[in-house]
């Protein structure tokens, strides 16, 4: 048995042409079943549907032999030596630091003058505050990230950003990128050596299926 563990959402959406690819078709619609395992139509391969963020807790621990999960929550989450062995290229995003309109972002970098940062992604926003020397009390945050500077929490936000509808409907501007987001395939080492065949099989078709999309 193959285990892959997906997230609901556009990870799970953005994966499907690629199963496809790999012969693989998820038989049950997530967003009309409860279940947890859905079955595919191979008898040997079937998903989990897990939080984007234990991805890669499932997979290092082998409750998964693969999963998918986004660049963000790899870095952010810090779990050693997950194989990572593909970018596959969708649930294409960035990482920004955006403020209110009414904020000089540049001066606040320029002089120095400590910034509050609410975040999700705190080790990312770390990372990129130390390397542009700037001191920044950091926030954590779960979610809606964009309340944080328009109730007075903080200067600025480390969010995700695709379209830049969200940050636009809450006055908000994009002010930096840090670092461009795509999901990538994550693999268990020992699945890898004792399951080598059929997870080749689809780490290959994926492979090509990326390449040809290129
Ligand atoms: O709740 P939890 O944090 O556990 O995960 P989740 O279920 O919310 O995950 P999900 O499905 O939202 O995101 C999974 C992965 O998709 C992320 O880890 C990213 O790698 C990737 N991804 C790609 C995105 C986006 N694009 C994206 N736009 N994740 C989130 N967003 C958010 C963005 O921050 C904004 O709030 O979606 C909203 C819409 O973005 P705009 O810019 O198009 O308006
Ligand atoms: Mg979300």
């Amino acid at each position: 048995m193959i285990t892959i563990a997906l997230s609901k959402g556009r990870i799970f959406d953005d994966i499907l042409p690629l199963l496809k690819s790999a012969g693989i078709d998820v038989l049950d619609d997530p967003d009309k079943s409860r279940k947890l395992i859905l079955s595919t139509n191979q008898p040997d391969v079937r998903v989990l549907l897990v939080r984007a963020t234990d991805v890669p807790t499932y997979v290092q621990y082998g409750g998964a032999d693969m999963g998918v999960v986004g660049k963000d929550t790899l870095l952010e989450s810090g779990t050693q030596g997950l194989y990572q062995p593909l970018d596959l290229q969708i649930a294409k995003c960035r990482i920004s630091v955006a403020v209110r309109k009414s904020f000089d972002y540049a001066a606040a970098m320029k002089q120095g003058s400590r910034m509050t940062v609410a975040t999700k992604y705190v080790a990312i926003a770390r990372d990129f505050f130390a390397s542009k020397g700037v001191h920044v009390d950091l926030i954590k945050l779960y979610g809606s990230m964009e309340l944080a500077p328009l109730t007075g929490l903080a200067d600025a936000i480390v969010d995700l950003v695709s379209t830049g509808n969200t940050l636009k409907a809450n006055h908000l501007v994009e002010v930096e990128r840090i670092m461009d987001i795509s999901s990538h395939l994550v693999v268990n080492q020992t699945a890898l050596k004792l399951k080598q065949a059929p997870i080749r099989k689809i780490m290959d078709a994926f492979a090509l299926a990326v390449k040809q999309e290129d």
